[in-house]
């Protein structure tokens, strides 16, 4: 599936007011120096690889020439710059050192033949160097920012008359962060234990200038995923002013007719990406819902408002004249990476879903017209949804011409509340007994998935599902959760590689969401 959906004629729309109150509220990022842990060796385990210790601690490497290798162990995932010293050992060096780094989140990156890769995401975002150090003794800094645990050196040339000694090696990790701000966990139950740790893990390494969907890729900021690490942040680095920030920055940087880009690029300067998609541009409108209800922040709320309704006015316009969403065979609308899923009915309900929000923002602020009209379109995008994507006799929603069962379509119309409380409850029960059509792939997924079943009252098995999900990662040995993991096919890639898959994504930090919020098990009272 082509990933890009680039929009006609695009033209960036600036508004420079919220565009400053967004670089005012940039974070000042948090430093910690952390050191290798030790070396390992990163070998074969059945189809996968894994990184087996050899020895505790590093100070400095033995001597190392041609082909000499060492893998050192950071102790988890770190996001941050690294350097290191060469000092020379032998005769005066007569040739620059040649060196081959590769920074890796899981060890398949370091073991996998890189060089094979065909995928449709660059290859640059690889972390690989090839560097000359031209005179050694050196302290070499690495300018870029790298998202790792594991670091390989590889000597690939010194000279028959010298060898190099590698030490002083250190990352100077950042976030935005700050753990000191997240109200302690109460539980005894050591597997929601271990979630909360690693999901806050994975939240802090992505809190950057902005919330990062990925710090090895895609490094930016997507409405999406903002949308989940927002509503985390608000239970765990209570980090407000970052969720505001972001909040401008697309409120300032439109597409073409005010429309919210799918994603935001920050460097060299803050710009709106050519990408729309028909959910995220709709989940600004949640982004700001959920930012009013953990901060009451009347004002924010008043000022992008009308860029929320926006949203929405644009979305109403791809109804057809059953006032269904039209469906399209681009990469439209996101929801999921499965193979083949079809998002017209994932739309209509995030439509619906939206256009609640829409409605209850609009009472909060006192527009009692504006509430009334959305009450009305609301009534008539679900009616159009029970007549033409209910299909009674499965007791599914349908999606697209060949009519799909999918678990997205059912979950949002759960998360939407188009059919009574109880009917949502039958409708997920059914949908775990039959497991029909496309499953979901990403942790992103799941997340609705477990979110429905809570808000439908089946807590336990929300918990179970949880567990069971997220908890397979942690015993696969993830320290921070994946950008993808699908039980079924557990190396899977939408992009032609794993290697290129995000092992730190923000998307799937929501477990601490779930344990704070509904289970109630953080001490802080919000
Ligand atoms: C991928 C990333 C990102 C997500 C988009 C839709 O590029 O995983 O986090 O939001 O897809």
């Amino acid at each position: 599936m082509a990933i890009s959906n680039k929009i006609e004629n695009f033209r960036m729309e600036v508004n420079r007011a919220f565009l400053t109150k967004a670089q005012d509220l940039a974070p000042a990022l948090i430093e910690r120096e952390v050191r290798p842990a030790g070396t390992v060796d990163i070998v074969p385990s059945g189809e996968d690889y894994t990184a087996r210790p050899a020895q505790s601690g590093f100070t400095r490497s033995r001597p190392m020439g041609r082909g000499d290798r060492l893998c050192l162990d950071f102790g988890g995932h770190q996001v941050g710059y690294v350097s290191f010293t060469l000092t020379p050992v032998g005769s005066p060096p007569d040739a620059p050192a040649y060196l081959r780094l590769k920074f890796g989140e899981i060890p398949y990156e370091l073991a996998a033949d890189l060089s094979e890769y065909q995928g449709e995401v660059s290859r640059s975002w690889f972390q690989e160097e090839l560097i000359h150090v031209d005179v050694v003794p050196a302290q070499v800094r690495l300018p870029r920012r790298y998202a790792f645990r594991y670091l390989e050196v590889t000597v690939l040339d010194t000279s028959p008359k010298y060898r190099v000694e590698l030490g002083g090696v250190v990352c100077t990790a950042v976030t935005s962060g700050d753990r000191a701000a997240v109200p302690p966990l109460k539980t005894r139950d050591p597997e929601l234990a271990a979630l909360d740790r690693v999901s806050l893990k994975t939240m802090e390494d992505c809190m950057q200038s902005v919330f990062e969907d990925g710090p090895k890729r895609d490094r930016r900021l997507w409405l999406g995923d903002l949308r989940l690490q927002a509503q985390a942040n608000y239970v765990t680095f209570r980090n407000n002013d970052l969720v505001k920030r972001c909040l401008y920055l697309f409120a300032a940087l439109t597409q073409n007719e005010g429309r919210v880009g799918a994603c935001l690029f920050l460097e060299p300067a803050p710009q709106v990406d050519d990408t729309a998609l028909f959910d995220y541009s709709l989940f600004f409108v949640s982004c700001l819902y959920d930012y009013y209800e953990a901060t009451g922040d009347r004002e924010t709320l008043a000022e992008l408002f009308p860029t929320a309704e926006r949203q929405l006015e644009l979305a109403l316009r791809e109804l057809d004249g059953r006032g269904i969403v039209t469906d399209r065979d681009t990469w439209w609308c996101f929801l999921d990476w499965g193979e083949g899923l079809n998002k017209q009915a994932g739309a209509q309900a995030i439509l619906i879903y939206t256009l609640k929000q829409a409605r209850t923002m609009a009472e909060w602020l006192g527009e009692a017209e504006r509430a009334a009209e959305y009450a009305a379109d609301i009534q008539r995008a679900s009616q159009a949804a029970l007549d033409h994507l209910w299909d009674g006799g499965r007791g599914f929603f349908v999606s697209g011409a060949q009519r799909q069962v999918s678990w997205a379509s059912q979950v949002w119309f759960v998360l939407a509340r188009v059919l009574r409380r109880e009917d949502n409850v039958c409708l997920l029960e059914r949908l775990m007994a039959e497991n029909p059509g496309v499953p979901m792939v990403t942790p992103y997924m799941y997340h609705h998935f477990i979110q429905a079943l809570m808000e439908s009252g089946l807590t336990e098995r929300a918990v179970s599902a949880m567990k069971g999900y997220w908890g397979e990662m942690l015993r696969e040995g993830a320290d921070t959760f994946w950008e993808l993991f699908d039980p079924r096919d557990r190396y899977a890639s939408p992009y032609g590689s794993r290697a290129v898959n995000s092992f730190c994504h923000a998307w799937s930090s929501t477990p601490s969401y779930f344990i704070r919020k509904y289970l109630n098990f953080s001490s802080n009272s919000l």
